[in-house]
């Protein structure tokens, strides 16, 4: 039967609370009786009352979440196309999600911060808000930067380094670096099709892409996305309902993923300003218009869909997790020496030593510090066997990874470095990062004598002061110029 068409006009007349109608995708749904159970709240779908809502839903949902979450009965037809306002019809889709003309041409960037540089002028505001925002005062996302200038290189010379080989294995599979894509959220916030694009690019460089819960993309999205041969992992928070959880793990396995990355940093969500004050002021017209919400200040684009977080996730739900898949299981977010031995004891095949960016526990030490630390514990317990060390925070140059990788580390993590690259130059913008810390990486190692990841070794890094917090670190103008600082709320555009 044909689908029943709905005029622009006639939608744009079911604007309020009580009566809301949204198009999505030229989709009309009477999302009223949906209110009260939307994850995000209320205020988001409002805002969308009698409007295209595609653009605003795009990069927080995955694609089939309608089809599966939705009552069947709140799809009204379809919008009729003949009536919908010329402004509305969607641009091509490239130029307006890479805004190329502002930017410089791709072999003009040279590392990481220029990547970022590009991507703080030309993203939209609320994708880079969401991105580069960390929790409170933002130190340790400053910190997770600031700690690898007090590590300083022992190089060895006359090592024959005619060949330098970066290549690895990471929990069984091999990679052509040390370094992953970490899992971020909500991928569509930078780049168009969101997350495949990452996957993309992780194919034709042979590196591990980590797939997060929270992405914009579906799991099978990012998974048919993939090349032969190349190896995906799954970054998972956990549901309190755990019916859920164990399908999204079974899920995962069945598609071939090649490790689970229990999130165990994020009982609750961290407070990120950035993210925050931009939310608020796209909100505030909303508000005004349904006198009875008060404006939650809390919500940036992370908090307004976090709640299904389980912050009662604990140690004894390890075996729980073991007795349901096979793939080995990854704990992501590890601090302290003590709970790293625990992971041990607790039998799991790795943890990520992590702050989670920055974005959560504001003056928590940086990833390389804790490493650090991790590995002496687990030395000193006997456990170094026994599992296998990721790292992630602030890492952006050969030398960052380099000195991981001296301390114990067997891979390091990047997140914000690839959502800047995608979103600016979408996938060959992606592996051009890669060829660039490949090249970085390449040249390290043979200045340090180092031929293969093998050979490096923690004599080569000077870790004396790694842990004390003071004194003054050499002047570091790429990272202080593409670092956005905070403002209170008088500096913000309120
Ligand atoms: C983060 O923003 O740090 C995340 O890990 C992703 C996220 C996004 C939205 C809700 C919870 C977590």
């Amino acid at each position: 039967m044909p689908h029943r068409l709905i005029s622009f006009a006639d939608v744009a007349k079911h604007n309020t609370k009580e009566d809301c109608w949204c198009i999505i995708h030229g989709k009309v749904y009477n999302l009223g009786p949906f209110l009260n159970e939307h994850p995000g709240g209320v205020g988001p779908i409002l805002k969308q009352a009698g409007k295209d809502a595609t653009e605003a839903f795009e990069p927080i949902h995955p694609k089939d979440i309608i089809d599966r979450f939705l009552p069947k009965e709140l799809y009204l037809g379809d919008v009729d196309p003949t009536t919908v306002p010329e402004k509305s019809v969607e641009e091509s889709p490239d130029a307006k999600a890479l805004n190329m003309t502002k930017k410089p041409s791709l072999s003009a960037i040279l590392n990481a911060f220029d990547f970022e540089s590009v991507a703080r002028r030309t993203m939209k505001p609320e994708g880079w808000a969401y991105y580069s925002s960390g929790a409170d005062d933002e130190l340790t996302l400053q910190e997770n930067h600031a700690a690898f200038h007090r590590i300083w290189l022992r190089p060895r010379v006359l090592v024959n380094v005619r060949t330098v080989d970066t290549s690895t294995t990471m929990l069984g599979t091999r990679s052509s670096l040390p370094l992953y894509i970490s899992a971020t959220a909500l991928g569509k916030l930078g780049h168009r099709e969101g997350e495949v694009v990452l996957t993309r690019a992780a194919g034709t460089r042979q590196i591990v892409q980590m797939m997060p819960t929270l992405a914009s993309c579906s799991l099978d999205e990012m998974v048919a996305a993939r090349a032969t041969g190349q190896t995906q992992w799954f970054q998972l928070y956990v549901n309190s309902d755990r019916k859920i959880t164990e399908r999204l793990v079974r899920h995962a396995e069945s598609k071939g993923v090649k490790g689970l990355f229990i999130t165990v940093d994020a009982p609750q969500l961290g407070r990120r300003e950035k993210d925050m004050r931009t939310k608020f002021v796209d909100d505030a017209p909303d508000v005004q218009r349904d006198g009875k919400e008060s404006i939650n200040r809390n919500e940036g684009a992370a908090r307004a869909i976090s709640s299904f977080i389980d912050p009662g996730l604990c140690w004894d739900d390890i075996e729980w997790f073991k007795s349901i898949t096979k793939m080995p299981i990854v704990l992501k977010g590890i601090q302290r020496g003590e709970d790293a031995v625990l992971a041990a004891k607790a039998g799991v095949a790795g943890i990520v030593v992590s702050n989670h960016g920055g974005r959560q526990l504001d003056t928590a030490r940086s990833g390389i510090e804790i490493l650090e630390e991790v590995m002496t514990y687990l030395k000193e317990a006997g456990l170094t066997d026994r599992l296998e060390v990721y790292v992630d925070g602030g890492f952006r140059r050969g030398t960052d990874i380099f000195k991981a990788l001296a301390l114990g580390a067997k891979g390091v993590g990047l997140g914000r470095p690839f959502l800047y690259a995608m979103s600016t130059y979408g996938q060959p913008g992606v592996e051009r990062l890669i060829d660039l810390l490949r090249d970085e990486l390449e040249m390290v190692m043979r200045l340090m004598g180092t031929p293969s990841i093998k050979d490096i070794s923690k004599d080569m890094a000077v870790v004396k002061n790694l842990s004390s917090h003071v004194g003054q670190a050499p002047a570091d103008s790429l990272y202080r110029q593409v670092y956005e600082r905070q403002s209170t709320i008088i500096g913000s555009k309120l």
